[in-house]
């Protein structure tokens, strides 16, 4: 089979827990990188493959197939090699709900926060007029309202200040969850794990005044897990640049 991966680098959030459940699974994929300060995304190449203009994307021999949560569950199921969801029924209930989390929830405040710091630099030298041009792009009507709420930074305070809360309470959901198991769905690594990982651990290197060694104790023995394991170690050699 045929799979075209198309995502952001540097490889992180959405991106990144795709191409880890293709390392995961040890599948072969070609890879089609795109670069947020270039708007590849909004280019009329990818529009034409994804009308939402939002990675990733998972082509299989045609078949287009979006949305992280749910082309990772499909990756699972499709492809040999270790499994990613737990067979028991309510371990695999638990993985779906802290997938969901992360997306969601906890993720989405992450992004939100992330998104008000980046915008500026991803616009770069580009004038005010230029980008608002370019912006126009966006397919996604409410997209088009964060961007530019970024770009022009006139996302209202009280929004990131709710979103502060929501990582504050995430991070403690989260540190009490891994206090009583070794992996978020239970004992098996699951892509509920990939998942929070890959929204949830920016916190511990963009705001370690919430996740850190003495208040997050478990948090943080979790995180180091996964970064030993030989996918994320490639993961991490994969990415180019920095995480912004
Ligand atoms: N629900 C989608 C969200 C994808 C998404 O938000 N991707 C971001 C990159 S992390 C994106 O494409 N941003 C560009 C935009 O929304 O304009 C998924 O799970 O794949």
């Amino acid at each position: 089979m045929q799979l075209d991966l198309y995502y952001f680098q540097p490889l992180a959030t959405n991106s990144a827990r795709v191409f880890l459940a293709l390392l995961e699974k040890g599948v072969n994929f070609t890879e089609h990188a795109m670069f947020g300060p270039h708007f590849d995304h909004l280019k009329p190449a990818y529009l034409a493959i994804n009308p939402k203009g939002q990675v990733p994307t998972l082509v299989c021999d045609g078949d287009v197939l979006t949305e992280g949560m749910l082309i990772n569950e499909y990756i699972d199921e499709a492809f040999d090699g270790p499994a990613l969801r737990p067979a028991d029924p309510l371990d695999r209930f638990a993985m779906r709900r802290w997938c969901s989390y992360a997306e969601n929830d906890l993720g989405r405040a992450v992004m939100m926060i992330n998104w008000n710091r980046v915008v500026p630099d991803i616009a770069g030298n580009r004038a005010p007029e230029e980008m608002e041009k370019l912006l126009e792009n966006v397919p996604d009507p409410d997209r088009r309202r964060s961007w530019l709420r970024a770009f022009r930074q006139t996302t209202p305070p009280a929004e990131i200040e709710e979103s502060h809360k929501r990582l504050i309470e995430g991070c403690r959901l989260t540190e009490a969850r891994l206090a009583r198991h070794r992996w978020l769905a239970g004992d098996a690594y699951s892509l509920a794990d990939i998942d929070f990982m890959c929204f949830c651990g920016l916190i511990a290197d963009w705001m370690p005044e919430l996740m850190n060694a003495s208040t997050t104790p478990a948090t943080m023995e979790w995180l180091a897990r996964i970064e030993a394991r030989p996918a994320v170690r490639e993961l991490r050699e994969r990415t180019q640049g920095l995480l912004m």
